[in-house]
């Protein structure tokens, strides 16, 4: 009646930005992310008949915010009918602010969830379910590079390339870390309402996958670094041509992007990458990631910086 699990963020190369059923949370657009190794979330559920209702802590703090979206993904996995829960949550990086945070933990519930009620579900299944939660989290599912692909009325998930295959390195330069002011969610919607380029960067997307996939497959790092770049800005041009419009960057973000040209430009191997929030994650090979990590670290309105590998997927781990 127990069951703990942790995951691992991902960040996408090629993002899911826009849905085309609110109510499945099916997105608009296939994608493709690398799953972190050193930043996690982990996630303990127990199921307890004498619980009248589910309850949530984060951090040893209890967390009401948060509590209807991990209660709909339990009844997601388990069934409305389940047993009430009481869920704890251990994250060590900051929730909310454009770090993947709901992709970890929602991927992380979703694998406890079932472990808990003791439902083998094959993680396909699984990546379909946390993906109901979040979108990004499906992908948390599985390590290294992974593709989620519109399927019918599903998502199809494939690993692209495990992560010792091509190792790479994500240097993320934190520039604020409170919460994010609208969600993704949300955010999406008003793209796809009232943003001029939507429709563009629907119909482009699978251009945009085909280049991405094929350059993971030769590990060709130049390709994969003009094309997720090019994705990345694609994505917040959609949001900024919104109405009202969705602007996640501020003055650290932009010149992080400033740091990384010049960084391209002195001959290192990398590339960012931005998601929904102010952060900047720039993506080397490793052998340029101490390099990396010192000038974001020496960029104006850098607070933090976070390095991590490439990692494995999500999985069950023992409670204690
Ligand atoms: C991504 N993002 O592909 C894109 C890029 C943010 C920018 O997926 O509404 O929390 O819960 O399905 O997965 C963040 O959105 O959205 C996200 P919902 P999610 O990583």
């Amino acid at each position: 009646m127990r069951a703990t699990a942790i995951a691992q963020p991902n960040i996408a190369l090629i993002k899911y930005w826009g849905k085309r059923d609110s109510t499945r949370n099916l997105p608009a657009v296939g994608s493709i992310s690398i799953t972190l190794r050193d930043l996690f979330t982990k996630m303990s559920v127990q199921l307890d008949a004498e619980l009248a209702s589910d309850v949530l802590y984060v951090n040893d703090e209890r967390d009401d915010g948060m509590l209807p979206r991990i209660s709909a993904c339990l009844d997601e996995v388990i069934g409305r009918s389940r047993m009430r829960a009481r869920v704890d949550s251990v994250c060590n990086f900051p929730i909310a602010a454009g770090l993947a945070s709901s992709a970890s933990a929602f991927a992380a519930t979703t694998l406890a969830a079932a472990g808990a009620a003791d439902l083998h579900l094959d993680t396909q299944r699984l990546a379909s379910l946390a993906g109901r939660a979040s979108g990004s989290a499906a992908r948390s599912l599985y390590g290294g590079f992974v593709e989620l692909a519109n399927k019918g009325n599903d998502i199809a998930m494939t690993v692209l390339c495990d992560a010792d295959s091509w190792p790479l390195s994500v240097v993320v330069a934190v520039t604020e870390s409170v919460p994010k002011a609208v969600g993704s969610s949300e955010a999406m919607e008003i793209s796809r309402k009232t943003s001029p380029f939507y429709a563009n960067w629907v119909e482009r997307q699978p251009e945009d996958l085909d280049v991405a996939r094929n350059a993971i497959l030769e590990r060709d790092f130049r390709q994969l670094a003009i094309i997720a770049e090019h994705n990345c800005l694609k994505m917040h041009s959609v949001m900024w041509a919104s109405r009202p419009p969705t602007m996640f960057w501020n003055a650290a973000t932009m010149a992080c992007l400033q740091t990384v040209r010049k960084l391209q430009g002195d001959g290192c191997s990398v590339f960012f990458t931005i998601d929904a929030g102010p952060q900047v994650k720039a993506v080397c090979l490793p052998g340029d990631a101490e390099t990396v990590h010192a000038a974001l670290a020496a960029t104006p309105g850098v607070t933090e910086v976070l390095v991590s590998a490439l990692g494995a997927a999500a999985r069950l781990v023992d409670p204690r």
